[in-house]
């Protein structure tokens, strides 16, 4: 049964909705929990590690991938006809896309939070807003694509098929990799490290929203890209998130970020 709890006209404390009026005054609230529904190994993480942060209740709902596929459950499309992951329910409301769902809890749950969590968004027609929106956008309008390429590329030639036809499969993901996915993600790669080199984070000198979405291609950039490794600032980024105690917290709860090889 889910407690309701009488907050007599202050704000909605975290992860309760308000739930009726009482007839007393005040207002009635029923914990409406946040439930992540966060397929293993995904880009999922970013999300849990975004509720860390904000210090905001919920649950996960796990699913794992298929063994063999490696694709997600079909039951996940009960829950948003897409079927992918992250999504996120929060009451009656169903989000899906990552971005969107990180705007969301920014927007309905970010003044909650603590530090320099409570300030994740950038004000509005500065520069940094710019950036915030250009990294929002980037990391899956055009990073993601390139490392889901590298990893399909990688992966097929492991898959079962006749034995004679390895070699040609194996041949030909490597030139799809050597003439088209490499040279663009060398390209990104160069971009972002020469941006981390100038700045702490993303959008600026402060974490921000564009942190939780890029941290995810961060990691798949780092484990699918020998020369990313080599990027001094990338790899500085990436051991500043993994020291955030929220981010460790959301990796307790969901698992490791990526599926191995
Ligand atoms: N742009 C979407 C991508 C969602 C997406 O493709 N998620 C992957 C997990 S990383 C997924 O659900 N894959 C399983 C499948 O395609 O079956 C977002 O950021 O939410």
């Amino acid at each position: 049964m889910c407690p309701v709890v009488n907050c007599g006209g202050e704000a909605d404390p975290p992860g309760w909705k308000k739930h009726q009026r009482a007839p007393t005054g005040g207002s009635v609230y029923a914990c409406v929990m946040i439930t992540v529904h966060h397929l293993q190994a995904s880009r999922s993480q970013r999300v849990l590690w975004l509720l860390e942060e904000l210090g905001v209740p919920y649950q996960i709902k796990l699913y794992k991938r298929d063994p063999r596929t490696r694709l997600a459950p079909e039951e996940l499309k009960k829950v948003h006809p897409l079927g992918k992951s992250p999504v996120i329910t929060d009451g009656d409301l169903v989000i899906a896309e990552s971005g969107a769902i990180l705007e969301y809890l920014v927007e309905h749950y970010g003044d909650q939070a603590q530090g320099e969590s409570a300030h994740l968004l950038a004000s509005s027609g500065t520069p940094e807003q710019l950036q915030l929106r250009f990294w929002m956008h980037f990391a899956e309008g055009s990073l993601m694509n390139w490392l889901v390429m590298k990893l399909v590329f990688m992966t097929i030639p492991t898959q079962p098929m006749p034995f004679f036809v390895r070699p040609i499969a194996r041949r030909l993901c490597k030139q799809v990799q050597r003439k088209l996915i490499d040279p663009n993600l060398q390209t990104s790669m160069a971009f972002i490290e020469s941006h981390l080199t100038q700045h702490s984070w993303f959008a600026g000198e402060r974490i921000t929203l564009a942190d939780f979405q890029m941290s995810f291609a961060v990691s798949a950039l780092l484990s699918r890209s020998d020369a990313a490794k080599q990027c001094p600032a990338l790899a500085a980024y990436m051991a500043r998130l993994e020291a955030r105690p929220a981010y460790q917290r959301a990796l307790l709860k969901g698992g490791p970020v990526l599926m191995s090889a």
